[in-house]
């Protein structure tokens, strides 16, 4: 066994005072009690909710990182081969319920905190959102942990603890400003590895020469060396003891705390400039979805990173004592988009610079450990680096991407003989002014499997962005695996009640482990008693969406109007602006009848809520026109309760969890061909939501399970799209005759200063409208109308969200991961007794 691997003499000693996590109320409350007194030298007398939150936390972390030991140790002994997932953003949000939750203790939590005088809904608000991420693919990383965890495979995250995450989102004025996300005053879910450090170089030159055997070697020398510090966060698993690990790294001044040399030179002030300097790689995450910017401080922190974690990995491995070329046995590697693809370069370079391997040995271990997973099409979000950048950063690494490509356009020519011009189309350098080196193309070279997010997709990146390299390498290295999300966070955390009864029809909680379990719920559609139940649950949770908007933004809403709901960053191909056209287009129509004919109409709240990219201009005119369209609806007499439009703030995790459960009908409404997948439509139909979109991204699958009819699909197909933009010559493109009215509500000077959103408008009519908002806009328009008549059928409508969430087992990350483990890591579950 594990505990073997302890030397006999010290044994006893070790095993008799091993220490145990609390397993009842009473053990819970005098860790607690003791959490409070001692770590944080507080008493009973001066513990508020924030100290009971730490406490609690406390105790639960003490829980797990004995059983993340325990796994750690369960893995190591096994010699299991590990997935390594590589991520720039992990979206955790909240850990605490999340811990409670997963290790189903939340009950003794709740009686414990209650005999100490808390609630525990308090106690839980009190968490500050680990907030590590932009949107989707953050998230989806974080979903990944939790099934990864809850499935028992041995896998670890790799990321940066970023000392600001995202930033705070205020609303002033009706305009967007940002706010520092400080968050780590406090965080008792990582645990600081001062002995895990890897120094990271950086510049310097390449000096070649040759080994005492004559060989040809190159040695990078010289630069400067920052160090990288471990940081350990602990992902239980649901229902199951393996707790996973997530290890961040944070930027340090490698020298100890000052450059003595300086210092005793009397520069004290720019010794301590340069170990600012070097905390400044892992300070902040980029703020910007699906848009790259190539500041060179980004690719800092991309190989900050990567050596570090590859370091780390390539340590374990050695451990083992493996030969070189099992190491695609023992490690996988996924890189979550092109940010991590310098790990490819860095494997190869520590291979045949550091271990003396050949270039083609090392080359073939490389290309078997790496999966590459693409998230966007989108050209502005496809990251190049200008090869004088990286040159300047990392001599040695544009040596071996050199290499890399020359090696690679050799076989292209033996294999497409005189195509000079796809030579030149998928040189990973791309021979512009300055040149470039194409991230996606080297993933794609150095990678075993490509895969996309959806089906629409992984098609779509086969026959229009990687299209000459599925004729290089053949189709099958080109693969799906559509993305899912964490049952146990979107359903059981987020809508507990939900859950419940979920749970009371399906006999038991097993359909968090196996989502297809869903389907026995509609055995029960005709209950009455059930549905019943179901809209009170729907209603409730509006009601909370309700009281938050109510203290947040002083609007009262009607919790029995339709909720339409478009929470997601701002981005012009999500169509935000599309959405307050029509709102404007309702408010008009509705403004245009008679008091006795609006009555007819369906209330309606439209919420929105996201954050733009700082530098994003027109995302943020769109939150601007979206708040001064609320500011004269909201205050019209005449509307009253009929249309009410409301932006939620400071969109997160946190507040996803809140307000999915209180949607009606969700917006997923990008331009097709421009989502790749999308994982909040997954959510919303998932918490009994119904769904309107566009034919694009995982909406397609969405409709595919649920069936149409339970869904409200609209607009233009991925496959027009081209033809459409070709169709609109910039200046004679006829705009919509509903949109124009919108447009010239604005230009009047209705919703404020109409220069204040001329962009918006001159986009669409004189700019080419790239993403095809007037196009589609009748049908949008229309396909509300049709929202409005189904709602009016309260019964129809439950019926339809109760099938669809039957349907929606397919969705889980878990189906998710275990296509990644069978069709791309190679890795299996390491079985483990069942928690105790
Ligand atoms: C997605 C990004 C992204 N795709 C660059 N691409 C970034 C690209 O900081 N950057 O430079 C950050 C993020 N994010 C999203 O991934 C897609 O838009 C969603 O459709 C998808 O659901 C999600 C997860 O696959
Ligand atoms: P690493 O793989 O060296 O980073 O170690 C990670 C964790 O795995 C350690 O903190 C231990 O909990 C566990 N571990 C590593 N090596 C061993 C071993 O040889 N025996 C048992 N557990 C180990």
């Amino acid at each position: 066994s594990v505990e073997a691997s302890i030397p006999e003499p010290q044994r006893e000693a070790w095993l008799k005072h091993k220490t145990h996590g609390f397993k009842d109320k009473d053990g819970f409350e005098r860790e607690v009690v003791r959490h409070v007194e001692t770590t944080l030298a507080r008493s009973m007398f001066n513990c508020d909710e924030s100290a009971a939150y730490s406490a609690c936390s406390l105790a639960f972390r003490d829980r797990l990182i004995l059983e993340w030991n325990r796994t750690q140790q369960r893995q190591t002994y096994n010699d299991s081969k590990r997935l390594y997932y590589l991520s720039l953003e992990f979206l955790m949000g909240r850990a605490l319920d999340n811990a409670m939750l997963n290790v189903g203790q939340k009950d003794v939590a709740k009686a414990g905190l209650a005999e100490l005088g808390f609630r525990i809904e308090d106690v839980i608000e009190q968490e500050h959102d680990a907030a590590l991420g932009n949107g989707g693919l953050g998230r989806l990383a974080a979903c990944f942990l939790d099934s990864l965890a809850s499935l028992n495979y041995p896998a670890w995250g790799y990321g940066l603890r970023y000392r600001y995450g995202i930033f705070k989102q205020e609303i002033i004025d009706g305009y967007q400003v940002e706010v520092p996300d400080y968050w780590l005053d406090f965080n008792p879910w990582e645990f600081p590895r001062h002995d895990v450090t890897v120094d990271v170089q950086f510049y310097g030159y390449v000096h070649k020469t040759t080994d005492e055997s004559g060989k040809a070697v190159a040695r990078w020398e010289g630069g400067e060396t920052v160090k990288a510090v471990a940081y350990d966060v602990p992902i239980p698993g649901y229902d199951t003891p393996t707790t996973n690990n997530l290890r961040l790294w944070s930027s340090k001044a490698a020298s100890g705390e000052f450059d003595f040399q300086k210092f005793n030179s009397g520069d004290y002030e720019s010794s301590v400039a340069d170990q600012q300097r070097a905390e400044t790689i892992s300070a902040v995450l980029y703020p910007n979805d699906n848009l790259d910017r190539g500041k060179e401080l980004r690719l800092k922190q991309q190989y900050f990173w990567v050596a570090a974690s590859l370091y780390d990995i390539v340590r374990r491995f050695k451990k083992t004592k493996r030969a070189w070329r099992e190491f695609p046995d023992q490690v996988a590697i996924q890189l979550n988009d092109t940010h991590p693809t310098l790990a490819i370069v860095e494997l190869q370079r520590i291979l045949i610079d550091l271990e003396g391997l050949e270039w083609d040995e090392a080359w073939n271990i490389v290309t078997n450990t790496f999966g590459y997973t693409n998230h966007t099409v989108l050209p502005e979000a496809l990251e190049k680096w200008s090869v004088g950048l990286v040159q300047h950063l990392l001599p040695r690494h544009l040596q071996i991407i050199y290499d890399i490509n020359l090696f690679f356009l050799q076989s292209v020519e033996r294999a497409f003989p005189d195509d000079r011009d796809l030579l030149r189309r998928v040189s990973i350098i791309e021979e512009s002014q300055p040149k470039m080196v194409r991230m996606a193309f080297l993933a794609i070279v150095g990678s075993h499997k490509v895969n996309g997010v959806a089906e629409l997709h992984s098609d779509l990146i086969k026959t229009t962005i990687f299209k000459d390299f599925v004729a290089i390498f053949g189709p099958d290295k080109f693969t799906n695996v559509t993305n899912g999300v964490t049952p146990r966070r979107w359903l059981h955390q987020a809508n507990p009640k939900l859950s419940e009864l979920i749970a009371s029809k399906t006999g038991d909680q097993e359909y968090l482990k196996d989502l297809s379990h869903l389907n026995k719920i509609e055995l029960h559609l005709k209950d009455a008693a059930f549905r019943k139940e179901w809209a009170a649950i729907k209603h409730a949770n509006k009601v909370r969406l309700a009281e938050h908007i109510k203290t947040t933004t002083g609007v009262e809403v009607n919790p029995s109007a339709l909720f339409d709901v478009q929470v997601k960053r701002i981005h012009e191909y999500k169509r935000q602006q599309m959405n307050i056209f029509g709102v404007i287009h309702r408010y008009l129509t509705l403004k245009s009848l008679s008091p006795e004919e609006r009555k007819k109409y369906q209330p309606r709240v439209s919420i929105f809520g996201g954050k733009a990219a700082p530098g994003y201009w027109m995302a943020k005119q769109i939150i601007h026109l979206i708040n001064s369209v609320g500011a004269v609806v909201n205050n019209d007499k005449d509307i009253g309760d009929l249309l009410k439009v409301v932006f939620v703030e400071d969109y997160n995790v946190s507040k996803a969890e809140m307000i999915i459960p209180a949607s009606d009908i969700s917006e997923h409404i990008s331009t097709a061909g421009t989502e790749a997948s999308g994982t909040s439509n997954m959510k919303f139909v998932l918490n009994g939501g119904l769904i309107i979109g566009t034919c694009d991204g995982a909406n397609i699958e969405i409709t595919r399970e649920i069936g149409e009819n339970n869904i409200f699909l609209f607009g233009n197909l991925a496959e027009d799209v081209e033809d459409l933009r070709h169709s609109h010559t910039y200046g004679s493109h006829t705009i919509d005759p509903d949109l124009a009215r919108v447009f010239e509500e604005i230009e009047k000077g209705t919703f404020g200063d109409s220069k204040d959103f001329a962009a918006l408008i001159t986009a669409v009519r004189d700019h080419g409208d790239y993403y095809l908002v007037s196009d589609d806009f009748h049908s949008y328009i229309e396909t509300h109308a049709l929202v409005d008549e189904a709602y009016k059928n309260q019964e129809e409508w439950i019926t339809k969200c109760i099938t669809s969430v039957a349907r929606m087992g397919f969705f889980t990350s878990d189906r998710c991961i275990n296509e990644y483990a069978d069709g791309i890591w190679n890795i299996e579950p390491l079985a483990v007794e069942p928690a105790s």
